[in-house]
């Protein structure tokens, strides 16, 4: 899954892709490179944002939804509104961090539409949820609550065939729980359902390299995550760096045999 920021305040690649059509470009070349799916999202979930309105988030991605007709469109929000439109113009899977928590209308635009679901773990809300996170018990509780949002999810009437989960890496997690959540993937796995793990870029990766305040990880530690996150049972990794990670992918799953 390429991830597609069409945002002026990314952690990563802020403001590069605001304007559709070197969006547009870019989500193609990401195809082209090997990418299943372009995951587009017009609301940034770093640590401290704010968040934007529904008409600023559907500003920014409908020109990109709309230019990406006939290929494979992930969209990254919450709100029914802007799913609605991108599922609308050919979206095929709604990217939901908040895991049907953050509008209560868009489990039935989901259900509605027939789309792919990925449910994702996050402690807090972006603003507040790097403050001293806590867990007895991190890939127990990632657990309990990814199975009570299938749960959910289901009886709102999505298909439980449509669903992916994700432990939602570096979302109220501190560098610790976030290695410790991959490490014990398996444990997830469990669950019956394909995981995301999008490590790609995230600041723990640049920490780990002892830079104890590092924003980013490098290309290059996103590999080496993701290719663990593989070896134990991910199927969709969410990664900036499209090229270098399907290739490393490509390598591990020949070796996997
Ligand atoms: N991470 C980000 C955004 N959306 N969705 C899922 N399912 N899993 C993730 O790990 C995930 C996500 C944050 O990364 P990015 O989109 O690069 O940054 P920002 O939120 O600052 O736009």
């Amino acid at each position: 899954m390429g991830v597609l920021n069409v945002t002026p305040d990314s952690f990563s690649d802020p403001g590069i892709f605001l304007r559709a059509e070197p969006a547009v470009t870019e989500a193609w070349s990401m195809l082209d490179c090997g990418a299943a799916i372009v995951d587009v999202g017009g609301e940034s979930t770093r640590p401290g944002s704010e968040g934007v309105s529904a008409e600023e988030e559907l500003a920014r991605i409908e020109p990109v939804v709309a230019g990406l007709a006939g290929a494979p469109v992930s969209i990254d929000t919450s709100k029914g509104a802007v799913a609605r439109r991108a599922l609308e113009l050919g979206a095929e899977m709604v990217n939901d961090v908040t895991a049907l928590r953050g509008d209560p209308e868009l489990a039935g635009v989901v259900a509605d539409a027939g789309c792919y679901l990925c449910l994702m773990h996050m402690r807090g809300e972006p603003r507040t949820m790097q403050a001293d996170p806590r867990y007895d018990d991190v890939v127990s509780e990632v657990k309990a609550f990814l199975e009570e949002r299938l749960a959910f999810a289901v009886s709102a009437g999505v298909k439980e065939e449509h669903v992916c989960l994700d432990p939602g890496i570096g979302f109220g997690k501190t560098v610790a729980h976030n290695f410790e959540l991959v490490r014990r993937l398996d444990e997830l796995v469990a669950i019956g359902r394909p995981l995301l793990i999008g490590f790609s870029r995230k600041s723990s990766l640049g920490k780990i390299m002892g830079d104890p305040n590092a924003k980013t990880g490098t290309a290059a530690a996103s590999v080496g995550a993701a290719v663990a996150a593989y070896d134990r049972g991910a199927t969709l990794l969410r990664v900036h760096d499209v090229r270098e990670h399907v290739e490393a992918l490509t390598a591990a799953k020949a070796v996997a045999g």
